[in-house]
């Protein structure tokens, strides 16, 4: 893991997925990477970016290598799920380019079974509502990164009640200047502070509401 957060830091692509390889052989669970690999990576990125040691050019080839990294573990998790939770479309907020928690997010949902829409970053507030109207989906996950794109997430929130269509739809709001007090002042229905936890909260939020609805037959 330590040789997986040096490679991210210096940006080495090819070294990171070869890594993943070799941790998913040596037995570590996806989850395990993630929590003591690939986030740890990005925050001694974050620290040293703060610090000054690191600018953004620096940043930009971690970030590179950190999608090499969730991209394999992505495709080495496909297919361990057999049944499908739900569907679910995800997308950094209008305004906001940060992405790689989102990638994260996306990764430990594919991994308890969600298919998942990615519909990248700097996602329209009408886009969020569009996609999981033709998706069919369960769950809207929006993430922001900036403070100055958190007040998109309410928009979509809001343009879901003007519609009539906020309670089809669970959503799911996060990013690292999300709390728990702003997801329940824009109305949502989870915050989760980290991927993992994003994934078992959203399985068991969707699992419910179909008992609820099985119940009401
Ligand atoms: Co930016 N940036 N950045 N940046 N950047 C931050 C966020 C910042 C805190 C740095 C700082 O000033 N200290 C600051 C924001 C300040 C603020 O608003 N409070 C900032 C700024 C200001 C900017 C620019 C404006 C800089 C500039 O141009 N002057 C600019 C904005 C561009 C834009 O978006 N319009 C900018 C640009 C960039 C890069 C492009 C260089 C790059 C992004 C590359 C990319 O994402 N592809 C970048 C990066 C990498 C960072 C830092 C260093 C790291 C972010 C990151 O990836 N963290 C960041 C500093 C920091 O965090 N200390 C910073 C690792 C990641 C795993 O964590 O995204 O929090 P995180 O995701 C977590 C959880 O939050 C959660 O799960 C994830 C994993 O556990 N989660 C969810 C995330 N989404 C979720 C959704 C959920 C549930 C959980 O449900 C739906």
């Amino acid at each position: 893991m330590q040789e997986l957060i040096q490679a991210i830091e210096k940006g080495k692509g090819k070294q990171v997925k070869w890594l993943i390889e070799q941790a998913v052989e040596d037995g570590y669970s996806p989850q395990e990477i993630v929590d003591t690999g690939l986030v740890p990576a990005m925050e001694q990125v974050a620290g040293k970016y703060r610090s000054k040691q690191f600018f953004v050019p620096e940043v930009i080839l971690a970030a590179h290598a950190m999608t090499v990294g969730t991209t394999i573990l992505g495709e080495l998790m496909e297919g361990w799920n057999q049944e499908t939770v739900g569907t679910v479309v995800i997308g950094t907020v209008k305004g906001d380019l940060h992405d790689i928690g989102k990638n994260l997010v996306i990764m430990m949902l594919r991994g308890v079974g969600f298919a998942v829409h990615d519909l990248g970053y700097d996602v329209e507030v009408d886009t969020f509502i569009e996609k999981a109207e033709e998706y069919r989906a369960d769950i809207i996950c929006m993430s922001a990164m900036l403070t100055t794109t958190m007040p998109e997430m309410r928009k979509v929130v809001g343009k879901l009640v003007n519609k009539r269509l906020r309670d089809k739809y669970i959503i799911m709001v996060g990013g690292a200047p999300v709390t728990e007090a702003f997801a329940r002042n824009i109305g949502a229905d989870i915050y989760t502070k980290d991927a993992g936890g994003a994934a078992q909260i959203a399985k068991a939020a969707v699992l419910s509401r179909r008992e609820k609805e099985t119940e009401h037959l």
